[in-house]
């Protein structure tokens, strides 16, 4: 397929709830929406990053750059046949995973769509329900927390991830364990704890939490293979896993033992699907995380979950929970905390609303051969 052009637009859409984690506060989200039009199709895709270098290191604007200066040349005007030549065609571009799979997930859409099917046949999936459940921002109180978690429950959602920081970890996470005993809980550091932590960490054991998520440095193997020696509760690395051989070293080593696979960070569906196949090759679960995705992202999310080894609940829960009003026409709303994979046409199977979306763009850019 030759790309005849490749369409950037920013959006300014602020989330319903303020969304702390143990990096910074998110409220107001910054996100590029890509598009890719070929032979009088079109293809799209959110770039997950964020406004704020606290996740990663990527954001709005280095993602911004990134397309405008070293991606938009080397693809508008260019043949790609697969996602791999595309790929390639980016290989010398280190880095900025979530901006390169923005453009890796707008040519699967495109394929898609071009080829008539949905995006999760393409991508080798099964059409299945997809259970998801919530992640919880650190709340004000330890009241608070529990309210917020019971109000989940009452949702419908049958997973619980708990935001936690040193100082924010064994009250709440006690307090919601005690109100909600049956519930699948979990809780997520995002890097905030060090090894010498370890004595706290433990502590999480006596919750029966299914995992502790990146409880340590963000570029971290090492320590966390020591770390889940001294744990009885498993790690679930986010943060440190990029690529496959991240995987396959994490797995090896045991620094952890299951993964959050989120497709922004591992560069696109392509690399998503080989860390999720080394993953099922260690007999590792692996679950979708979320990076408070609207519509675009958020069906990319339940496409990508098809994969057979997406087991354990995903983060992408509805949309109604982040957004007053989505940017696409088809609600993903959860129901019994389960997810149904949107349909609407081929590829990603959602319609952008695009008079809403005109309201909301605060920048446009058009690159074209
Ligand atoms: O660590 O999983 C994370 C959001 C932004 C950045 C990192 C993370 C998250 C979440 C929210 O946990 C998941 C979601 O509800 O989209
Ligand atoms: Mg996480």
């Amino acid at each position: 397929m030759k790309i005849d052009r490749l369409d950037v637009r920013e959006l300014a859409i602020p989330l319903k709830f303020r969304f702390e984690t143990s990096f910074g506060v998110e409220q107001n989200r910054r996100i590029l929406l890509v598009t890719l039009h070929a032979d009088g199709e079109q293809g799209i895709a959110e770039c997950v990053a964020g406004e704020f270098p606290g996740y990663a290191y990527e954001t709005t604007d280095t993602a911004w750059t990134i397309l405008e200066q070293f991606i938009a040349p080397v693809v508008v005007g260019h043949d790609f046949a697969t996602p791999d030549e595309l790929l390639h065609a980016l290989a010398s571009i280190r880095g900025h995973d979530m901006t390169v799979a923005a453009v890796e997930m707008a040519f699967w859409d495109l394929q898609a769509r071009t080829l008539g099917v949905p995006l999760w046949h393409l991508l080798g999936g099964r059409k299945r329900p997809i259970p998801v459940g919530i992640s919880l921002g650190i709340q004000e109180s330890v009241e608070a927390t529990v309210e917020a978690a019971r109000a989940g429950v009452m949702d419908g959602y049958e997973r619980i991830k708990l935001k936690i920081k040193p100082g924010w970890d064994v009250a709440p996470v006690a307090a919601v364990r005690e109100a909600l005993p049956d519930v699948a809980l979990t809780v997520d550091a995002n890097s905030a704890y060090r090894l010498t932590d370890a004595g706290t960490l433990r502590q999480l054991d006596a919750f029966n939490l299914d995992y502790i998520e990146q409880p340590l440095a963000h570029d971290d193997l090492v320590d966390h293979a020591e770390l889940q020696q001294e744990l009885a509760t498993p790690i679930c690395l986010d943060e440190s896993i990029h690529s496959p051989s991240d995987a396959r070293k994490a797995l090896q080593l045991g620094s952890g033992r299951i993964i959050n696979l989120k497709v922004g960070r591992v560069r696109g569906f392509r690399r998503a699907r080989m860390v999720h196949d080394v993953a099922q090759s260690f007999g590792a679960p692996v679950w979708c995380g979320g990076m408070l995705e609207t519509g675009i992202g958020r069906a990319a999310n339940l496409h990508l979950s098809t994969l057979d080894g997406f087991t354990l609940p995903g983060d992408t829960s509805s949309a109604s929970r982040y957004w007053n009003r989505d940017v696409i026409h088809q609600p993903l709303e959860a129901k019994d905390g389960v997810q149904t994979v949107p349909e609407d046409g081929p590829g990603l199977g959602v319609t952008l609303d695009e008079a809403f979306v005109e309201t909301i763009t605060t920048r446009t850019a058009s690159h074209s051969g």
